[in-house]
């Protein structure tokens, strides 16, 4: 092994020497002409943009080497999440091996700029949303930090599926991202773990009498580890993202074929290579669904096991130092599985009594909970684990039996506390509730925003709360300022960076040092031509992607993030409309023209969902054919709304919509990433919104609409019809939408959106909050027209933006909860 190490040359080279130009160019020369067997340079620099690839992750893996051999025996925490949207890794390596100005350099002889070959590189889309991209940030914030973080996710097969508009209707079409392969990740075949499904228990008698259950005649799946590097911000630190696929084993297929039926057993591969195949697309749990299980089940036993391993290698299978080496982060339900698969391989596999192996597992899980929806909670039917993974089952009923016996010792006698808290909920159908399992097995529970956690200890887990105070805790979100500062903008960094130095990019807190700037005439100014050249940039994706000609005079107003009835695209909509209507009428004299763009993707079975990005796109066509609107008002809708395009478009915002129903958004991340790149926010006081008010200063931030604690009562007496008779605004938006002016050749086509407004169970409230957004957006245009009372508030919400970086949050959960 060192022998053959040290014949590698690129193994013991000198880091300057490799990231010096004259290396790296003969690398990326010999990368394009021999590794991928290429002469020339193509129009579509898929090859370049490969070469490359490999030139850089040449240069982590010695990094990466050097990493896991200086943390052989050290505490460290496996992040478990279904879901993990990490967008391009070319730019992101490059900014954090600091190899910029050496990479441009050899491009130089290629005749390329970076920005182009990086567009050949498909984004890593293996998440919905939210949930996925705070992944990536956490991995890059972990990295950077220096703290021995592993992730663990599926290599989805396909990832989030690309939106296409069509008559604004939104298509979906299939994510094929690995087909020209992934240059990132290094698979590990030598290290693929057994996973167990179907089968069922069997109970021994052992010599000595004593009775123990074996999982038998089960269906095993391979799960093998494909590793991406996730390199820290120039501190020669590379983590590792380690994503599993699915394979059939040999002798699965071997049996079949044992039993005459060859070609059936080889088919029968594609049962187990199902599993990794597709990311779901849905962004609220889906409930029921087999497949979906399965992937949960995969991803939990295969991480499991392979930290297990990777335990014992160190220390023995005595499980003494288990508690103190590890910690398992669950990124929600989805994977809360684990904890009762941690319990049989402790249990079956290395034979711990069941209070050992519940005091390992119960020190070790900590679970993080992004969603207030109870509709959102997930649950599968008991039936289903029955068929699918008997032995698991057998395990959550333990725990559910041992668990009521503690709730009965809290509230003596109360059968309705039993029946609430419980892990399966009776029923006609009964059903495993996981967020009672992750509550349960699991040392510490935490929200994702300040109001998020709040409304967690007083509501949806009041009861636990009431049993384990102790658990619960906040963890207000964060994002990584390398991607959505320093790469995503480069004149506002470098204007930023030729005042405060470059430290801020490492250290983010430091950002707050602007503020001392924000008075300042020069800097304003150049504040100023930063945002219109990040306009332009956007202007061009937006007319390249929708044919919509914004100008960069106008307010940039901008809402991107998926599209569900609580963010309430439909408000934002319905403002556009008022615009309109206003300027149909000619009460154009207080208006600030605007360019309002709209983005999100809806899940593919969210009926409304889609109607309401039919709306968007109709009001939009409507607007732009209407030369009388042009000057004051654009509406685009931009299809496949991702990472890469967020980073061109959250630079160029002036005004940030995060207008959700309060008490909805568990915490919003995008509402982060505007605020840092300067947007001013127009909002509601929900999630993280609140806390960045706080941090900005009122002032500074446009608020509007009821407040979390205010729509309960509301509700009660919600009569939408009234409220429209009594705006008339809101009446004007109503006789439009109704009079089929946005839908002249597709009549009805609006009707269930119209209905959802008007219904008096409207749960999100659309009519009520109107009038006052509708005036919050008036206060906007007013601060608008003083160009330099607005660049200050921009000026000071970037400075105030410190505590929202990804690596201040990853401080808490490594402080509080991993104690690493
Ligand atoms: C579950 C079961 C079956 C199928 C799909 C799902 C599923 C998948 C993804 C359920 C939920 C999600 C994603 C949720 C999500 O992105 N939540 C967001 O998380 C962000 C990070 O904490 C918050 O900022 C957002 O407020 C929250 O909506």
């Amino acid at each position: 092994m060192t022998k053959k190490m040290t014949e590698c040359k690129i193994a013991d080279t000198d880091n300057s020497v490799l990231m010096n130009k004259a290396t790296f160019s003969e690398d990326l020369a010999r990368h394009f002409h021999f590794t991928l067997g290429r002469d020339k340079v193509q129009e579509s620099h898929d090859y370049l943009y490969n070469a490359l690839a490999i030139t850089i992750r040449d240069r982590l893996v010695a990094q990466w080497r050097e990493t896991r051999n200086n943390r052989r025996n050290t505490r460290r925490v496996s992040y478990i999440s279904l879901e993990y949207l990490m967008g391009r890794a070319l730019n992101n390596s490059v900014l954090n091996l600091g190899l910029d100005e050496t990479v441009r350099n050899t491009l130089f002889d290629y005749c390329c700029e970076l920005e182009e070959v990086e567009q050949a590189e498909h984004d890593a889309g293996l998440g919905n949303g939210g949930l996925g991209r705070l992944a990536a940030c956490f991995l890059d914030s972990c990295a950077s930090l220096a703290l021995p973080v592993i992730g663990y996710g599926i290599r989805y097969e396909y990832g989030m599926f690309n939106q296409q508009i069509k008559n604004g209707h939104q298509l979906e079409h299939p994510d094929n991202w690995l087909r020209n392969g992934n240059p990132w990740e290094i698979a590990a075949p030598e290290k693929a773990i057994r996973v167990k499904f179907f089968g069922h228990v069997d109970v021994i008698t052992s010599k000595s009498g004593e009775q123990y259950r074996q999982w038998n005649n089960t269906h095993d799946v391979l799960a093998v580890p494909f590793d991406m590097p996730i390199p820290g911000y120039r501190n020669e630190i590379v983590n590792t993202l380690r994503l599993w696929k699915s394979e059939a084993t040999d002798e699965f297929d071997l049996s079949e074929f044992n039993a005459g039926s060859y070609t059936e057993a080889v088919a029968r591969k594609n049962l187990a290579e199902q599993i990794t195949m597709v990311l779901y697309p849905n962004d609220t749990s889906e409930n029921g669904k087999e497949l979906r299980l399965r992937q949960q089940y995969f991803l939990s036993s295969a991480s499991l096991q392979d930290t297990i391993n990777t335990y014992i290698e160190n220390h023995g299978t005595t499980f003494d130092k288990f508690v103190e080496m590890n910690a398992f982060q669950l990124n929600d339900t989805h994977p809360s599985i684990a904890v009762a698969e941690l319990m049989r391989l402790l249990i079956d596999d290395y034979q711990l009594s069941w209070d050992r192996a519940w005091s390992l597992t119960t020190q070790t899980m900590a679970y993080t909970n992004h969603t207030l929806l109870p509709e959102a909670l997930e649950k599968w039917p008991v039936k289903l684990f029955e068929h699918l993974l008997p032995r698991i089952l057998e395990i959550i009923y333990e725990i559910n039996a041992r668990f009521l016996k503690q709730v009965a010792v809290q509230w003596p006698g109360d059968n309705n506390k039993q029946r609430e808290l419980s892990l399966i909920e009776e029923g006609h159908e009964p059903q495993i509730r996981m967020a009672h399992i992750a509550i349960v097995g699991s040392f510490s529970v935490n929200g994702v925003a300040a109001l998020h956690t709040k409304l967690l200890k007083e509501g949806l887990f009041n009861n636990f709360y009431q049993l384990w105070p102790e658990k619960f805790n906040n963890k207000t979100n964060g994002v990584t300022p390398r991607r959505w500062l320093s790469h995503c903008n480069d004149t506002l960094s470098t204007l930023i960076s030729s005042k405060i130095g470059t430290s801020w990019i490492a250290e983010f807190s430091e950002i707050q040092q602007i503020k001392a700037y924000v008075n300042d005439d020069t800097f304003q100014h150049g504040w100023r031509k930063s945002k219109e050249y990040n306009k332009k940039a956007l202007i061009a994706l937006v007319e390249e992607t929708t044919g919509v000609t914004f100008d960069v005079n106008m307010m940039f107003d901008i809402q991107v993030k998926r599209i569900h009835e609580y963010k309430r695209q439909l408000l934002n909509i319905l403002h556009v409309i008022a615009m309109y209507d206003a300027i149909r009428k000619g009460n154009t004299e207080n208006l600030t023209p605007r360019c309002v763009l709209i983005g999100g993707k809806a899940a593919p079975g969210y009926a409304m969902a889609k109607q309401i990005i039919k709306l968007i796109n109709n009001v939009a066509d409507t607007i732009n054919l209407d030369p009388k609107a042009s000057k004051f008002l654009r509406v685009a809708f931009i299809p496949n709304y991702n990472v890469s395009s967020m980073e061109v478009i959250c630079p160029a915002a002036d005004l940030s919509e995060q207008i959700s129903t309060a008490g909805k958004e568990a915490s919003g991340t995008g509402n982060m990433k505007f605020m840092m790149n300067g947007a001013l926010t127009i909002g509601t006081l929900d999630g993280a919104n609140i806390e960045i008010r706080d941090a900005v200063e009122p002032e500074n931030f446009f608020l509007f609409g009821a407040t979390a604690d205010q729509i309960s009562s509301i509700r009660e007496n919600y009569q939408p019809d009234e409220i429209i008779n009594q705006s008339p605004i809101l009446s004007g938006v109503m006789h439009l939408l109704e009079s089929g002016h946005f839908n002249l050749f597709e009549p009805q086509i609006f009707d269930s959106i119209i209905q959802a407004i008007r219904d008096p169970h409207d749960m999100w409230l659309t009519a009520y909050d109107f009038d006052s957004y509708f005036a919050a957006q008036r206060q906007v245009d007013e601060v608008y027209k003083d160009q330099k009372l607005w660049t200050q508030k921009s000026i000071l919400n970037t400075a105030a933006s410190g505590v929202f970086s990804s690596d201040h949050t990853i401080r808490q959960y490594s402080n509080d909860i991993w104690k690493l």
